[in-house]
């Protein structure tokens, strides 16, 4: 008999289930077992632990007749889960103990697992912090993706280039989701429309089935999982018997071929849209199977669909999903037989939508034609929203969701949404002024805030065990389910003893860090010098151009006066440019070609390093945000929506140096002015400077060290100068994104960072008051604002 695992199993409960799972899951006996297998083991075993939970929390919700929130995203960066759920699971540290007991290095079995890289940055990164926060306050619901066969695409430097391959975490078995056939829909595109007694009949001329993927999503402490409800595309007919028996095995396999395309691939745009057919699809494949699975739950549930949205609350994570106004209209009238307007009514009041970015390349459009060929059906109800919403508003002609040959995702997503938000407050405001400006004016109350926020156990708790020892044994251990406890530091702040503390856990993970980059890149990061961190997609408006220009000017700088009171620095990059990207491709290069040629130069070496690690991803941030004193938050006012990046730094004791965009104006607010490297133009200055003719020529000129900087480029002293004539070009010509305007200010703040780390005392003190004041940006925090204001839904106790 194996032993019954209770709530709190001990370490030789976990041991043996380990083996248990080794010998019967896995097939394996331990002395033929590679890492692969005894990881297999493991997760099962903790998986094992979560299904109590959740199949409690699923049942709990249906008997008590709860609310429930559904999450639509295109996107959820999930990373590894194995040591998320031991932390929420209070694993640690059994685990740890079992798996000595078994001689195997934890640290060795977690590395094992592939990311689920289900997503291309802080979007999708919110979507996995957003579900983990649902759990943790035990709020029903289900977050509803796609199945994508390849995530996000791998990165490797050749000569400094960025190449991409394809990442393949499905070519092992995923021990953490639970296929259900029984949960399979019928999604069609294009065919035609007929009338057949007054009511509209949509023959698709293509199908596929949806089949749903079920991973449970564990809350801290253990008590509460929701699914995350993934769809993975099959054909109708898996294989053409008839051409098979002809001989033509190819051709039979095409049905299933086709169908598969729609779960193969996560686009790997950044807020620029590709104008495909597939991403269409893959968008109505997500939003179709989704609300399909809601109503069927809903029915079962309620019967009278008069109550949808006193017991439903979806949120559209971007215009991604928008197409789910009008099919949740489609399957109200042409499947329930409900009237147009009492369609769009329940429609309203039970979806909204978050607008996460600016950006007008971002912003959604499909022409009428593609839409009208791919969706027939949806495109009549697109006509019928927009002419009911033109009537009912009296609006003026230039508002609308049909333009011309356009249908915008944006305005259909507001005008469908009962609330819409924004993902800070400085975003929200300009939500309201600019891209939505006239809708909010018909409609003042739509709009709210919702300042993002990340889950501080993974965040916190699992990826920096130092600080977190520091902090349990300092204010206790209720900050990780309420971090606001983390103002409990305050008391500590002029506590030398505790800030020694607090420096040596940091240089701790500065130390691992440097290992790491020595024996992955040969680069030496001496973990006394400042730890400067730029992680997050490669953007022109996230500007990492102007962090590397700055590299050269103080390179040059130290060259002038190599014997004066510098401050040792390594500066770290990590990101991807999206494939069709050329000129965040060539900053990529551009970085490398500097970092080989600074990196070896004699004079500056012990003063100045640059590390650029490919590949960054969840895991690689995991191990970078906790070793970083400076956090770079670099971007043109008024252009990052949010950030989310920016608060993990703040968690993990890094002190900001950035822009007044997006939460940085927030975490500015918070940690104190005093704690926070300001510079920059202000979104309205920003706004006014670009519009003024001439004015990258005219800062470049005003500026030594950005003019040297850009010189140093063009001669070629970083590679072959032809590699950056687009890039020079563009910055001292048009510099859409304000380098060259705030790169004397930037460089200005970058000596204050410098003074003020050489005071070492005083710089752990900032540190601290940066952990302290962060509770504020707890995902927690966010889901209860979503809760309140936007879902009207409440927690519910486990039975
Ligand atoms: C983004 C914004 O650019 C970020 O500022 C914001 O923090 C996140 C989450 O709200 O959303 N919008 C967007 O399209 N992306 C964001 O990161 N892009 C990617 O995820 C690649």
């Amino acid at each position: 008999m194996r032993p019954k695992l209770t709530q709190a199993p001990t370490a030789q409960d976990l041991r043996d289930q380990i083996l248990h799972h080794l010998t019967h899951t896995q097939g394996r006996g331990p002395e033929f077992a590679t890492v692969f297998d005894w990881r297999l083991a493991v997760s099962y075993t903790v998986r094992d632990l979560m299904v109590g939970p959740w199949v409690q929390a699923i049942r709990a919700a249906r008997d008590q007749g709860a609310k429930r929130v559904y999450y639509l995203s295109m996107e959820f960066l999930i990373g590894r889960i194995l040591g998320d759920a031991i932390i929420n699971l209070n694993l640690e540290p059994v685990m740890g103990e079992a798996l000595t007991l078994l001689g195997l290095d934890e640290q060795v079995i977690l590395d094992d697992e592939p990311d689920a890289a289900l997503g291309n940055g802080g979007l999708g990164r919110l979507a996995a912090c957003f579900m983990e926060s649902l759990s943790s306050l035990s709020c029903p619901a289900f977050g509803y993706g796609i199945r994508y066969e390849h995530g996000l695409f791998r990165q490797r430097f050749e000569g400094g280039q960025q190449v991409e391959t394809p990442e393949d975490w499905l070519n092992q078995p995923h021990p953490w989701e639970f296929v259900r056939i029984n949960y399979s829909y019928e999604i069609g595109f294009k065919g035609h429309v007929d009338t057949v007694d007054g009511r509209a009949v949509w023959h698709p001329g293509e199908s596929v089935i949806a089949r749903a993927y079920d991973t449970p999503v564990i809350g801290w402490g253990g008590d509460w999982a929701n699914s995350l409800r993934l769809w993975g595309a099959l054909p109708t007919t898996l294989l053409d018997l008839s051409r098979f028996n002809a001989g033509d095995h190819t051709a039979a396999a095409e049905p299933e071929a086709l169908a598969r395309t729609l779960s193969r691939v996560l686009y790997p745009d950044d807020t620029t849209e590709s104008g495909k057919e597939l991403r269409l699809k893959q968008e109505y494949f997500l939003t179709s199977a989704a609300l399909q699975d809601i109503l069927a739950r809903f029915l079962a549930e309620h019967g009278d669909l008069a109550l949808l949205p006193d017991k439903v609350a979806i949120q559209l994570n971007d215009t991604h999903p928008a197409i789910a106004g009008p099919e949740l209209i489609r399957l109200l009238m042409d499947v329930h037989g409900l009237p147009f307007d009492r369609a769009q009514d329940l429609a309203r009041r039970t979806l909204n939508y978050t607008n996460h970015t600016l950006l007008p390349e971002a912003l959604e459009r499909w022409s009428t034609w593609l839409m009208g060929r791919v969706l027939p059906r949806h495109m009549q109800i697109i006509q019928m929203i927009d002419e009911d919403h033109r009537k009912t508003t009296n609006r003026p002609a230039h508002i609308g969701i049909v333009h011309g040959d356009q249908v915008h995702m944006g305005e259909l997503a507001f005008i469908m949404a009962g609330r819409v938000n924004g993902v800070s407050a400085l975003h929200t405001d300009l939500v309201k002024d600019t891209v939505f400006a006239d809708l909010h004016r018909l409609h003042p109350d739509r709009i709210v805030n919702q300042t993002n926020g990340v889950t501080p156990r993974r965040w916190l708790r699992m990826s920096n065990p130092g600080l977190t020892r520091l902090l349990d044994d300092t204010i206790g251990t209720g900050w990780t389910a309420d971090l606001d406890q983390l103002s409990g530091l305050e008391a500590h702040a002029d506590d030398a003893a505790f800030l020694q503390h607090l420096h040596a856990a940091k240089r701790a993970n500065k130390v691992a860090l440097s290992d790491g980059l020595l024996a992955g890149l040969g680069v030496k990061a001496d973990p006394d010098a400042i730890f400067d961190v730029q992680v997050k997609r490669i953007h022109e408006y996230k500007r990492q151009l102007l962090n590397v220009l700055e590299a050269i000017a103080l390179w040059h700088r130290i060259h002038e006066d190599p014997n004066g009171n510098w401050t040792p620095r390594v500066k770290i990059f990590g990101g991807k440019a999206a494939p069709g990207y050329w000129l965040a491709k060539s900053v990529i290069h551009l970085i490398n070609d500097v970092a080989a040629t600074i990196n070896s130069d004699p004079v500056t070496r012990d003063l100045l390093q640059i590390a650029y690690p490919p590949n960054y991803n969840v895991s690689m941030a995991e191990d970078l945000i906790p070793a970083a004193d400076l956090s770079e938050q670099i971007s043109t006012a008024g252009k990052e929506a949010s950030g989310t990046g920016n608060m993990k730094f703040t968690m993990n004791g890094a002190l900001t140096i950035g822009t007044l965009d997006g939460a940085n104006v927030e975490i500015r607010e918070h940690v104190g002015p005093e704690n926070f490297f300001l510079f920059g133009l202000t979104a309205e200055e920003a706004a006014s400077e670009k519009a003024r003719p001439g004015h990258a020529r005219r800062a470049i000129e005003a500026s030594e060290d950005m003019k040297i900087a850009l010189q140093l480029i063009a001669e070629g002293r970083f590679g072959r100068a032809e590699s950056y004539y687009a890039l020079l070009d563009r910055t001292w010509n048009d510099d859409p994104f304000l380098v060259a305007s705030d790169f004397d200010a930037y460089f200005t703040a970058q000596r204050a960072v410098d003074r003020a780390y050489a005071d070492q005392a005083g710089w752990d003190r900032m540190a601290c008051l940066n952990i302290a004041r962060s509770g504020f940006f707890s995902s927690d925090r966010t889901i209860r604002g979503y809760m309140r204001d936007i879902w009207h839904a409440v927690p519910v106790v486990p039975a």
